[in-house]
């Protein structure tokens, strides 16, 4: 579109619809603030990721370098021996996995590593991740979420991770994958009588994703509200829509869920 065209759309708009050009003004400040992803990182070497990331302790250590190599046997040997030995199945998710992907994902940032190194990680992670699942067996189901990824973005890592935080925390997960549009969210919220709907998003272009799912919901399953997560969202992003919780971390997003079971509304996280 011509740029005197744009300009004389906006300041229509500025003229019939102030709120919603002022609504416009604030979301689009928040999509800007801190724009995930575009900062120089200076580049950090691989001892010091892994000094960053790594935890202290031994065996985890082993784990996350073996998630970081991409050797899922490894990785599943060194799970099955720490349950084995009653460590806390989401204390290894957290501890001892996690930290694994998170070095293999910076590496990539900064040009150390490709799309197989990151596959692999995730892979290995992911046998890890099961066994944990599986030691922690039926525990009793506290309520029901749904976790996805919005619609055009296939990051879903992070998504992963909060999915097995929040089962592991008793929560029935429905799990829609990512690539998720709006309509197949509310659909399943409808369906599955869903207490919330955890969405995630790693790029700029796809939190649209999380407004339309939010007003959705809000339309169509009313008490249900979106905790909001992943690394392209902040709470200055998620504060400009309604229906929407920020949730920075997996446990957090626990909480929070815990919050909306027993009768919490969205507004009290604002
Ligand atoms: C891994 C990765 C990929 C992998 C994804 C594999 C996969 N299956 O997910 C691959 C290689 C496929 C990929 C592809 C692309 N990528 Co990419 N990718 C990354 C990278 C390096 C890491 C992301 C990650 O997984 N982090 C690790 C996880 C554990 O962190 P996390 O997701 O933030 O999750 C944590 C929290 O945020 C939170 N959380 C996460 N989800 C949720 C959900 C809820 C509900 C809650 C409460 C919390 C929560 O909990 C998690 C655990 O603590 C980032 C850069 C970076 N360092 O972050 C770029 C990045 C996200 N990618 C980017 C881009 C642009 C792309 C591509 C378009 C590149 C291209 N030109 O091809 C494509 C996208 C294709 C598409 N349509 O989606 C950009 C986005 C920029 C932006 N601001 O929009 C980034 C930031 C890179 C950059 N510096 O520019 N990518």
């Amino acid at each position: 579109m011509r740029s005197d065209i744009v300009i004389e759309k906006i300041i229509t708009l500025r003229a019939k619809d102030p709120k919603r050009y002022e609504a416009l003004i604030k979301e689009g400040m928040a999509w800007e603030q801190g724009e995930y992803g575009k900062k120089e990182k200076e580049k950090a070497s691989l001892a010091s990721l892994q000094k960053e990331y790594f935890p202290k302790d031994a065996a985890y250590a082993a784990i996350s370098k073996a998630v970081l190599e991409g050797k899922r046997d490894a990785v599943v040997k060194g799970t099955e021996e720490q349950l084995s030995k009653g460590k806390d199945p989401v204390d290894l998710v957290s501890h001892a996995l996690m930290p694994g992907i998170q070095v293999q994902c910076e590496r990539y940032d900064q040009g150390d590593a490709y799309v197989p190194d990151i596959l692999m990680s995730n892979e290995a992670m992911l046998g890890g991740i099961k066994l944990c699942q599986q030691k922690l067996g039926n525990i009793p189901k506290t309520g029901k979420v749904i976790t996805f990824v919005t619609e055009g973005d296939l990051h879903d890592i992070g998504k992963n991770i909060v999915a097995a935080i929040m089962r592991a925390n008793g929560y029935d997960v429905v799990d829609l994958g990512r690539d998720v549009p709006a309509s197949k969210v509310v659909e399943t919220a409808k369906k599955e009588n869903v207490q919330m709907v955890c969405g995630s998003t790693l790029m700029s272009t796809t939190k649209p994703g999380l407004v339309e799912t939010a007003k959705l919901l809000a339309k169509e399953a009313p008490k249900v509200p979106i905790a909001c997560g992943g690394a392209a969202v902040s709470k200055q992003f998620v504060d400009t829509f309604d229906n929407a919780i920020y949730t920075k971390s997996p446990l957090i997003t626990v909480n929070t869920a815990n919050g909306v079971r027993e009768g919490k509304n969205w507004k009290e996280y604002r």
